[in-house]
């Protein structure tokens, strides 16, 4: 004999308290599985409402997955853009790289991690904006914790803060960041750099950039490749440099191209900050340099 349907429905959203996704549509099933099938009456309308929920639940998932703000890596390494709202970290984004992002004279232009790609020196590196950290994001404030996430997950910081803008703005970002345990190689940009003269910063050093100056923005991006702390070698014959973390040996590169050029590898012909002289032949255990250009030689 069946509970009365008002007890059962009771029981059953009892049942679903504080279940979410995946969880909740196995629970609406075992329920289901549990219901007397009856075609009609009060019974066929709990089956009713309990597969409505199977369904909401499903369309819940796929729209919080869409939304989810994690950022899929992609390049050499990732940087991200912080500042207080309105600081022009878009405008630096769009700058650096292809994306159209909207920029805006207002806060809150952004209001989820934008990532685009840039090519430093022939070598991809993932830049992120991260938007609207405020006062208290560290305790989730604005969906903060979300945010720091993202930022954690990062390989450096790149701090925006707009020329003439009080200095305040800045730290109030950078108290939520230490908040939250992070701890990253860090510089600041100073941005809109046409607008007023750059800000002195005790810790920071300051690189003055505007998106209206093309010669900043090279000096900028020259900058951003040594924040990544990675070792850029050029293959004299040709293809894409290669960029990995120091030291970095000759056997590294080889291996960096095809493993087995990594063992095949007997050394190098070096050009660059690491060689004597233009051309070195260099063992494979030789260490190289940001800048270097190799000519791997095998067996
Ligand atoms: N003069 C000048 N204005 C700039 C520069 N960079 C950005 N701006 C202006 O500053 C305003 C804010 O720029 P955004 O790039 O949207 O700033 P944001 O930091 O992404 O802002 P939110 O996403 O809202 O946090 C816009 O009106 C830009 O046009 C610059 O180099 N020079
Ligand atoms: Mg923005």
């Amino acid at each position: 004999m069946p509970m009365p349907h008002r007890t059962q429905m009771q029981v059953i959203k009892r049942r679903l308290v504080g279940k979410e996704g995946a969880d909740r549509t196995r629970e609406l099933r075992a329920i289901l599985a549990e219901l007397p099938n009856y075609r009609n009456g009060p019974y066929a309308d709990i089956r009713k409402w309990v597969n409505s929920q199977i369904d909401e639940t499903r369309a819940r998932g796929r729209v919080l997955h869409r939304d989810s703000i994690a950022v899929r890596r992609e390049g050499a390494a990732q940087i991200a853009l912080v500042g207080a709202p309105n600081a022009g970290k878009s405008s630096l984004l769009q700058a650096l790289s292809s994306i159209q992002i909207k920029t805006g004279d207002y806060a809150f232009t952004t209001t989820r991690p934008v990532p685009a790609l840039t090519r430093i020196g022939g070598v991809l590196v993932q830049l992120v904006e991260i938007p609207g950290l405020i006062g208290g994001a560290h305790e989730d404030r604005g969906g903060g914790r979300a945010l720091l996430g993202v930022l954690r997950g990062a390989d450096a910081i790149v701090y925006c803060h707009a020329c003439g803008a009080p200095l305040e703005e800045l730290e109030t970002v950078r108290t939520e960041v230490a908040a939250a345990g992070i701890e990253l190689p860090a510089i600041l940009a100073a941005t809109k750099a046409d607008d007023a003269p750059p800000p002195t910063h005790p810790e920071l050093e300051v690189v003055p950039v505007s998106v209206l100056d093309d010669g900043s923005l090279e000096r900028f991006r020259k900058r951003l490749w040594l924040l990544t702390g990675l070792v850029r070698v050029h293959l004299r014959d040709g293809g894409d440099p290669v960029a990995l973390e120091p030291p970095v040996s000759v056997e590294d590169v080889a291996h960096s191209i095809h493993h087995e050029l990594g063992s095949r590898c007997t050394g190098a012909r070096v050009w660059g900050p690491s060689a004597r002289f233009p051309g070195q032949r260099v063992g494979r255990a030789h260490e190289l340099l940001d800048g270097d250009a190799v000519e791997i030689l095998d067996r």
